[in-house]
């Protein structure tokens, strides 16, 4: 498959970030290459810090935290209204930006942005309901209660695939509880983190009274986000990546007892029953599975078929596979964008090896030539497995599906949880007792588990997460906001005497 050549990214780059209120001169130099998957071209480099710098960083950030930590909750959310009007003006730039540093596609890159508009109202609503329970207590004359306080220095881990987006999900609800934030992006999108941290300033001046080091950018390696996991005053660090990355941080973090919100690797399942809707589950599998070029960690990489259906829904899916359209993310039309980089094309090229070696069948997974040699496009690839084995156990960030076939419902879920993995799922039927029951205890392990849609393209209402490898941390909607606090249990005594729980006699 050979294609128009696809260039041009550098002039691109450098126009939204003028439209996005950035200086040039952030390209002018630095060890991080500010690079495009789209063509492969280098827009510029930018600088970093070493770990050595992000010790003042992080006291900057503490003592931004202790004036804010005093600042009504429903005020705190006043600043974050003000970041999504930022984001609102920069909607279309900012999504752009995302579609020129991670590929996506620009309805995905906007939907990013949407994103973080969308976590940002979610914050201030809730910078009104941070609620403590009132308790009923068992001694008279007294009152139970709890409280929440501010936690502290927030660290955020981000990885490329969602390059502004998880940044928000974090920082809205960060920020609203009183809060500071210090954010660590990957270093192959450090474009876009520029853009959202100016968008941030923009809409710290306006709020006028916000603590100078609120929210701070620290670009750099691996080393940088070392230091902040290392960091006493960093009593929080949300990491998204690979459990690689995670098995790396968790023991520091516990080493020194902070917390951990972990977002680590997916290997998602789609179940299809007898009696799915086809065209439906063919249209929820394409986009799970090739949308994003199956880089979200939702990503649906695993397809478990009845025997029933398989031959019918594989023949349309082989289709969509082979039609879908592989290009220039910029371009109207197209749906599949580049992979991020040469590893992770190698990654997919070894996967469907090793796919091959197991017995698979694969349908597509070819390179696309777009004129470009720097760029990694490819066909997603189909492989229909004898069974569930060998690559099918891992999460390798691209654009393969794995299929395999299976007899009864308890061998499906079966099926379904037995990999290491646990982010999301879904099912498709119309039986509702298949339904509940893969929603039930005994069904689905994961921490998404979804009905006749695919497992990816989650709303910010929800917490977001999940199980065993996955790292087991929440982010986003529903309480997620209570791991960016602490609770403070209080028991008030507003009697004369001094009954004691439990009990208790200590007359002196
Ligand atoms: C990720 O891939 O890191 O559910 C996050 C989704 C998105 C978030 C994915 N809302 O696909």
């Amino acid at each position: 498959e050979a294609m128009t050549a696809v260039s041009g990214t550098r002039d691109d780059v450098l126009a939204v970030l003028d439209r996005l209120g950035v200086d040039r001169a952030v390209l002018a130099g630095g060890d991080i290459v500010a690079r495009s998957p789209i063509d492969g071209g280098e827009a510029g480099r930018v600088t970093t810090l070493s770990a050595a710098d992000v010790d003042a960083l992080v006291r900057k950030a503490h003592a931004a935290q202790l004036a804010w930590r005093v600042v009504p909750a429903p005020r705190r959310g006043e600043l974050v209204r003000l970041l999504g009007e930022e984001l609102r003006a920069v909607r279309t730039d900012l999504g752009l930006l995302v579609t020129l540093e991670a590929g996506k596609i620009l309805s995905e890159g906007l939907g990013e942005v949407q994103e973080m508009i969308d976590i940002c109202d979610f914050a201030v609503g809730l910078s009104r309901q941070l609620y403590g329970l009132t308790i009923a207590t068992e001694r008279p004359g007294h009152r139970l209660m709890e409280t929440w306080h501010p936690l502290g220095v927030c660290g955020v881990i981000s990885a490329f695939n969602f390059p502004v987006a998880v940044w928000s999900w974090n920082a809205a609800l960060a920020l609203v509880c009183g809060n500071s934030v210090i954010w660590k992006p990957s270093e192959k999108t450090p474009l876009t983190a520029i853009a959202v941290q100016a968008a941030f300033e923009r809409a710290a001046a306006k709020f006028g009274s916000a603590p100078d080091g609120l929210s701070i950018l620290a670009q750099g390696h691996a080393d940088v986000g070392q230091a902040l996991v290392d960091h006493p005053l960093v009593p929080l660090v949300s990491a998204t990546g690979s459990t690689r990355m995670g098995r790396a941080v968790a023991p520091r973090l516990a080493a020194r007892f902070a917390r951990a919100i972990l977002e680590l690797g997916g290997n998602n399942a789609a179940i299809v029953a007898p009696s799915a809707d086809l065209e439906l589950a063919v249209r929820g599998i394409a986009f799970a599975a090739m949308g994003t070029a199956g880089q979200r960690c939702t990503t649906l990489r695993r397809l478990i078929v009845h025997e029933a259906v398989a031959d019918r829904l594989l023949d349309r899916l082989a289709a969509a596979y082979r039609s879908v359209k592989v290009g220039d993310p910029r371009e109207a039309g197209t749906l599949v964008g580049p992979l991020i980089d040469k590893a992770s094309y190698d990654g997919m090229v070894k996967a469907l090896a090793a796919a091959k070696a197991a017995g698979g069948t694969v349908i597509g997974g070819d390179r696309v030539d777009v004129g470009s040699g720097d760029a990694y496009y490819v066909r997603p690839a189909l492989v229909v497995m004898p069974d569930q084995a060998g690559p099918m156990l891992e999460e390798t960030f691209a654009p393969i599906l794995y299929v395999v076939r299976y007899r009864d419902l308890d061998q499906a879920i079966a099926l379904q949880n037995g990999v290491p993995q646990g982010l999301a799922s879904s099912i498709f039927t119309t039986d509702m007792r298949e339904a509940e029951t893969f929603m039930s205890p005994a069904g689905s392990d994961c921490g998404i588990a979804n009905v006749n849609l695919g497992p990816s393209g989650a709303e910010i209402g929800g917490a977001f997460g999940g199980e065993k490898e996955t790292g087991g941390g929440r982010e986003a909607g529903s309480d997620s906001w209570k791991a960016y606090m602490r609770r403070a249990t209080n028991t008030i005594n507003y009697s004369r005497s001094l009954p004691l729980a439990q009990g208790v006699q200590f007359d002196i």
